[in-house]
C-alpha cells in the first residue's frame, strides 16, 4: 500500500504511535510518507519505504498566525497525486482531519481514503473548545475510516460530540524486541548508588500529567523506603515541579533528567512507574515501562483500566488520591516477592500488546477501508 502519515512530530504519544506504526508499515514493503512540520521524533536515520515531507509554512507579514492547516493540505494534494497515495492516515484530530479532508476534496481526479485515529486530548480537552467542536465533529464524520486507541476514547467521542460513526478501536503497542528489561548498572550507578529504590515518571509535563503528584507521592513513599525519582521529560509544567520538589526538601533525591532518547535503561533501572494523571486515552509510556517489567501505580481514569490490571500490574487509585498511591507504593516496594510477582504480571500483559500484532490490525483496517467494506463497531 502507498500510505501518507500525519502527526505531530514532537514527544508525545501520537506522534510515537504514528512514527513506529510507519516504521513498522515500511519493514512490511509497504511504502510510507510522512508529512508533518519537522520530521518526526522517532524517524532518525534511513530507512527503505519511508520518505519525509516537509509542509513549509509561510511568515508572510499579513498572517498573525500560521496557517498550517491550509499549508498541511496542499502539501497532502501534492504528495498524494505525485506518490499515487492511496490512504492518508491523520494520527491526532486537530487539525490533520481537517487537512485531509480538504486535501481529499481538491483530489476529485485521485481517489483517496482518509483515516483519522484519535489518541486523547484532541477528543478529551481541545476538541471540545468552541472554537474547534463543529470543525472537529465535521472531520471525524467525514474521515474514510476512525479509530480510537481505546473503548474509554471511542466512547468519549460518540457521546462529546454526537456522532453518529463506527470507530474501530486499536490499542496501543510496545515493540517487545526493544522495550525489555535490560542491564542497568550504569544509570543505578548514577541514581540510586546505594542500592535505593527507584521510582519513575515518563511525560511531557503538561497539568494534565498531575507531576506534581508524582512529587507528593514520593513524599510519602519516601518517608518508609530508602528510593529516588527519575523524572523524565520536560513541559510546561517541569520548573513549578522543580520548585516544588524544594519546598518539600526532596530535590537531592529527585532527578530531572529531561527529554531522553534512550528510555530502555532508564525503565530498566526503575522499581516503579507512577502515573498519576489527570486524564489519559492509553496510556503509552505505562505500557512501555511494564514491558520493562516496571508495574505501575495509576488514577484510574480514561482507558488507563483497560492495560492496567489492578491488583495484578500494579494498582489504580482514584485522581488525586496520594496517600493511597503512596500506601500501594510502599507496599510494593517493601515487598520484594509481590514485587517480582507484579513485575512479571506487568510484562505479561505488555505482551498482549505487541507491536506485530496490533501494527496487523492497522493493516487489515486499511484493508477494510480501501475496499469499501462496511467498517464494522468494535
Ligand atoms: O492527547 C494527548 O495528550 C496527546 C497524545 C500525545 O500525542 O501525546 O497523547 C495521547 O495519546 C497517546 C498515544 O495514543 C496515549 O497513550 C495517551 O494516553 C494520550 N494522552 C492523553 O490522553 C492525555
Amino acid at each position: 500500500m502507498k500510505i501518507g502519515i500525519t502527526c505531530y512530530p514532537t514527544y508525545g504519544g501520537s506522534g510515537v504511535v504514528a512514527t513506529e506504526l510507519g516504521k513498522a508499515l515500511a519493514e512490511k514493503g509497504h511504502s510510507v510518507h510522512f508529512i508533518s512540520y519537522a520530521m518526526p521524533m522517532r524517524l532518525n536515520g534511513f530507512m527503505d519505504n519511508i520518505s519525509f515531507h516537509e509542509v513549509e509554512i509561510s511568515n508572510y507579514p499579513l498572517f498573525d498566525f500560521p496557517l498550517y492547516t491550509i499549508a498541511l493540505a496542499s502539501k497532502m494534494v501534492e504528495v498524494a497525486r505525485y506518490e499515487k497515495l492511496e490512504l492518508l492516515h491523520c494520527h491526532y484530530a486537530i487539525p490533520h482531519a481537517t487537512s485531509a479532508y480538504l486535501a481529499k476534496q481538491m483530489l476529485s481526479d485521485h481517489p483517496i481514503k482518509v483515516i483519522t485515529t484519535l489518541h486523547g486530548t484532541d477528543i478529551t480537552l481541545v476538541g471540545l473548545e468552541p472554537s474547534f467542536l463543529p470543525a472537529m465533529k465535521f472531520s471525524i464524520e467525514q474521515s474514510d475510516g476512525v479509530t480510537a486507541v481505546s473503548r474509554f476514547l471511542k466512547e468519549k467521542t460518540l457521546t462529546n460530540y454526537g456522532i453518529n460513526k463506527e470507530i474501530e478501536v486499536i490499542p496501543n503497542f510496545v515493540d517487545t524486541s526493544k522495550y525489555r528489561r535490560i542491564d542497568a548498572q550504569d544509570v543505578l550507578k548514577y541514581c540510586a548508588p546505594h542500592g535505593e529504590k527507584v521510582l519513575i515518571h515518563t511525560s511531557n509535563f503538561r497539568q494534565v500529567k498531575r507531576v506534581q503528584d508524582v512529587i507528593r507521592i514520593f513524599v510519602e513513599v519516601k518517608k518508609k523506603v530508602n528510593c529516588r525519582l527519575l523524572l523524565v521529560g520536560d513541559g510546561p509544567e517541569r520548573s513549578s515541579c522543580e520548585l516544588l520538589a524544594r519546598e518539600v526538601g526532596v530535590q537531592d533525591s529527585v532527578k530531572f533528567l529531561g527529554k531522553q532518547n534512550e528510555i530502555v535503561p532508564l525503565l530498566s533501572a526503575a522499581d516503579l512507574f507512577l502515573m498519576p494523571s489527570q486524564s489519559e486515552s492509553f496510556g503509552l509510556s505505562a505500557l512501555e515501562a511494564m514491558a520493562c517489567e516496571v508495574p505501575v501505580i495509576s488514577s484510574s481514569v480514561g482507558g488507563l483500566p483497560e492495560l492496567q490490571i489492578h491488583g495484578e500490574t500494579g494498582y489504580i487509585a482514584e485522581i488525586g488520591d496520594i496517600d493511597r498511591m503512596a500506601r500501594y507504593a510502599i507496599d510494593l516496594l517493601t515487598n520484594p516477592s509481590k514485587h517480582r510477582l507484579f513485575a512479571q504480571a506487568a510484562c505479561k500483559r505488555a505482551m498482549e500488546f505487541e507491536m506485530t500484532k496490533i501494527v496487523r490490525l492497522y493493516e487489515q483496517y486499511y484493508e477494510r477501508v480501501l475496499t469499501g467494506e462496511r467498517i464494522a463497531s468494535s
